[in-house]
């Protein structure tokens, strides 16, 4: 990962912008790194949205129907370039509302939203001048998904993040031309490359990603995803990394930027790779990570719309999860699959809902707080803010008493959301036993207050 000097100075961007919500002659300070992802390391979670032409299709194709991401539609249902270009010429949301959709993010407690602005499909959801194949040119919607879905986290005061896939089905100069004789073994395979791809960087994919990053006011991510074809090399990931931070100094960049990402495990292997935190998708580490890590999940086992998959995680695994990945020192990106009309599934939004109740009373032992600094208790997870412990108890004790961590030398003891009736603690040489309520004060993940 790329650790730059730090420098602090002030740079003057003149963003020459479309003229519609973002023109604006705008004095940015360029930040250190450290206080670049300030923001990013105390937000902990964010909303991920995938939504595309895909959307439309749910992963189905007549009887047959995709295995896994719904997103993957164009790849494992075997459509053709010129088949699968019907869908966005299809695409018309007519239920988009990109207020709602903020909304509901911020009210389940996440304090960024990364949306897909191109998928591997390669259909774009901004008004981009280097493509038809976008949702101005080519669909009957004819409204900027991007613009509307920035200008609302403005609004809101959310960070607005976008994605971006270097993997691009339908551009021949990338993957185009391979369709539809092309299958996922080839994906990363040296010798199925197109010699053109040099060209579709140069050309179609870094003014994509400046448009992205000089239209639609400050971006809090960019959000890289198809690192791993062949055709796509390390050099280009940091000659991009460079490109982004000379546009935007204190956007941050994910690891897929570069080509050091190990697996679906997601951090980087040792070298020297660009790309500001590592991601980790649909799994948790086992321990604590001492550099920025972003774990992305879905809901259910798809990223895209997937009508036919009911395999919904509970809200009270969600919750668990995000906690988890917290005491670990990292955030959590949970993914929403809306569906072809522009509407979040309803399982989806009573998630949102149970994750907004639960942040809205706990929340102070989520955002801002760092990894725990003590192992990994039977009943919960531990966090840490200042001079306070936070415990999160999965598990409520029967017995009443609460064992903690010997090493915590504890001033005072608190349920969170009972903060003026105190807790009785008493240090054994093994433990600390905390006197609690027989009820667990919440049915998921109840939170002990710990000031040292
Ligand atoms: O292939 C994609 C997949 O569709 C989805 O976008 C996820 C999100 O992290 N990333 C890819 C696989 O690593």
């Amino acid at each position: 990962m790329k650790i730059i000097k730090t420098t602090t100075l002030f740079v003057c961007i003149a963003m020459l912008t479309m003229g519609r919500g973002f023109s604006q002659e705008k004095e940015v300070k360029k930040l250190s790194d450290d206080e670049r992802m300030e923001w990013w390391r105390d937000a902990k979670f964010g909303m991920f949205i995938h939504w595309g032409a895909y959307s439309i299709i749910g992963g189905e194709r007549g009887t047959k129907i995709a295995g896994g991401g719904a997103e993957w539609a164009m790849d494992k249902l075997d459509y053709t370039v010129e088949d699968y270009e019907k869908f966005p010429q299809m695409f018309n949301p007519v239920m988009f509302d990109a207020d709602a959709w903020v909304k509901m993010a911020k009210d389940a407690g996440m304090k960024y939203i990364v949306i897909t602005s191109k998928h591997h499909e390669g259909f774009s959801l901004w008004d981009s001048k280097v493509s038809d194949y976008d949702v101005m040119d080519t669909s009957p919607f004819k409204r900027d998904v991007i613009k509307e879905l920035a200008e609302a986290c403005k609004k809101q005061d959310i960070k607005f993040c976008v994605y971006y896939s270097i993997v691009d089905w339908h551009h021949p100069q990338a993957q185009g031309n391979l369709y539809p004789n092309y299958n996922i073994a080839q994906h990363d395979d040296p010798s199925v490359v197109n010699p053109k791809f040099p060209k579709y960087f140069k050309n179609y994919m870094k003014p994509q990603v400046k448009e992205l990053l000089t239209n639609y006011g400050d971006i809090g991510v960019v959000w890289f995803d198809g690192d791993w074809i062949s055709d796509y090399t390390t050099e280009m990931g940091k000659e991009l990394y460079s490109f982004i931070r000379d546009i935007q100094p204190n956007t941050i960049v994910n690891n897929r930027v570069d080509k050091g990402r190990n697996g679906m495990e997601g951090m980087d292997m040792e070298g020297n790779f660009a790309g500001d935190f590592g991601t980790p998708e649909q799994e948790i580490p086992d321990t604590g990570i001492d550099s920025a890590w972003e774990a992305c999940m879905t809901m259910n086992g798809s990223w895209g719309y997937k009508p036919s998959d009911n395999n919904w995680k509970s809200s009270e695994d969600l919750i668990q999860k995000l906690v988890d990945i917290v005491s670990k020192g990292g955030n959590f990106l949970l993914n929403i699959g809306p569906d072809g009309f522009g509407r979040f599934p309803s399982e989806s939004i009573r998630r949102l809902n149970a994750m907004g109740e639960w942040t809205k009373k706990n929340g102070e032992a989520v955002y801002g707080a760092s990894a725990s600094p003590y192992e990994k208790p039977k009943w919960g997870r531990y966090t840490k803010k200042g001079n306070v412990i936070y415990a999160h108890v999965f598990d409520w004790p029967e017995s009443g008493l609460l064992k903690l961590n010997k090493d915590i030398k504890v001033k005072k003891a608190t349920l969170l959301t009972a903060p003026d009736s105190e807790l009785q603690a008493t240090a054994t040489s093994r433990e600390l036993l905390l006197e609690v309520p027989i009820l667990a004060p919440d049915a998921t993940v109840s939170v002990v207050k710990l000031e040292l």
